[in-house]
């Protein structure tokens, strides 16, 4: 205690991180025990076995004595014990060779000590697109467009940097598409995924069904998939098999409403094992579904493998009225992705 008061009372070294400093404490107690002990001939925790000079149990006094218990018989030494006496002058005495034994070790530290810790480094989504090399990448992206709809990358609408995706259909329509499509997807997501994407509707989506994005299987338009679409302005979340006659394999559920004319945060969920979607506005869950197999009640690899993703619109029924939808920041990962930093 008496060395740490001194250490504390002096402006520690730059180099002398907290951490240091309480080891040094530590250190330094025990350099003083273990001159104590060389000094004086006690054990020190340093060194247990050490050879006493005087009877271990008359070191402190307790038990020390005359087998009459007159205590006259003690050693010079044992009549003030030890401790005692090294707290006045032995113990200053060894100050300063415990100083140097102490702040050697942590001067040589102080290099490394004042090496910053690596700050553990940005984890990039495993898939991610944010438009910014202003145009589309073939090796990534492909297209399927229909009628007069129609994919831009553009500069007039932008969640983050310069530029943007531009999906519109332009003039009123019925069954028409325009999606931007990658495949062969990572293989960590093939059977769990989470999806993140900036979202601008305007001036409003068709009160049809309306999907805005799928993760599936290759063959579209024939293929499985699940996908965050709109249907009379509310989020819904479907699983479908279009690869089928007759009914389709589909179980869809919807909630909340789409934000219109302005930027939001769209993050979504897709589950294979089992089956099961979510879908988050603006960080708020808007809706948590799982999907069942109408006809045969399977609820797990239902989809088969997510390896392919569809990114614009699909729209089912009529537009009356035309509309755009703009994406930006668009990433896929095996965990929530949350906002752009
Ligand atoms: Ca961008």
């Amino acid at each position: 205690m008496e060395i740490g008061l001194k250490i504390r009372g002096n402006p520690l070294p730059p180099s002398l991180s907290p951490a240091v400093a309480r080891n040094s404490i530590g250190l330094t107690i025990l350099a003083v025990t273990a001159m104590e002990s060389a000094f004086w001939g006690y054990p020190s925790p340093a060194n247990p076995q050490q050879t006493n000079h005087f009877p271990p149990r008359t070191l402190y006094g307790g038990e020390g004595g005359n087998k009459d218990g007159s205590g006259t018989n003690q050693h010079p030494r044992q009549q003030s014990p030890p401790w005692r006496m090294l707290s006045s002058m032995p113990r200053a005495s060894l100050l300063p060779f415990a100083l140097i034994l102490v702040l050697a070790p942590a001067s040589a530290a102080g290099p490394a000590a004042q090496q910053p810790k690596p700050q553990p480094a940005q984890t990039k989504p495993l898939f991610s697109e944010d438009f910014e090399s202003g145009k589309l990448d073939p090796n990534v992206w492909t297209q399927q467009i229909t009628g007069d709809s129609a994919i831009t990358v553009q500069q007039d609408k932008v969640a983050h940097g310069k530029y943007a995706l531009k999906v519109s259909c332009p003039t009123p329509a019925q069954r028409t598409h325009a999606y931007l499509m990658a495949k062969d997807l990572p293989e960590a997501l093939r059977h769990h995924l989470f999806g993140r994407a900036y979202v601008y509707v305007t001036p409003g989506v068709p009160d049809r069904h309306t999907i805005f994005l799928t993760a599936g299987t290759t063959g579209f338009p024939k293929y499985r998939y699940e996908e965050v679409a709109t249907a009379h302005n509310k989020f819904q979340l479907t699983y479908v098999d279009t690869t089928i006659q007759g009914p389709l394999g589909e179980d869809y559920h919807a909630a909340g409403e789409i934000p219109l004319n302005r930027w939001f945060l769209l993050e979504w969920e897709f589950n294979d094992q089992p089956d099961q979607a979510a879908v988050w506005v603006d960080g708020e869950l808007v809706l948590d579904t799982p999907f069942i197999y109408k006809t045969t009640s399977q609820s797990t690899d239902l989809v088969g493998g997510f390896t392919n993703f569809s990114l614009g619109f699909f729209l089912w029924g009529a537009a009356p009225v035309p509309f755009d939808i703009y994406y930006d920041d668009f990433a896929l990962d095996t965990h929530r992705i949350g906002a752009v930093k």
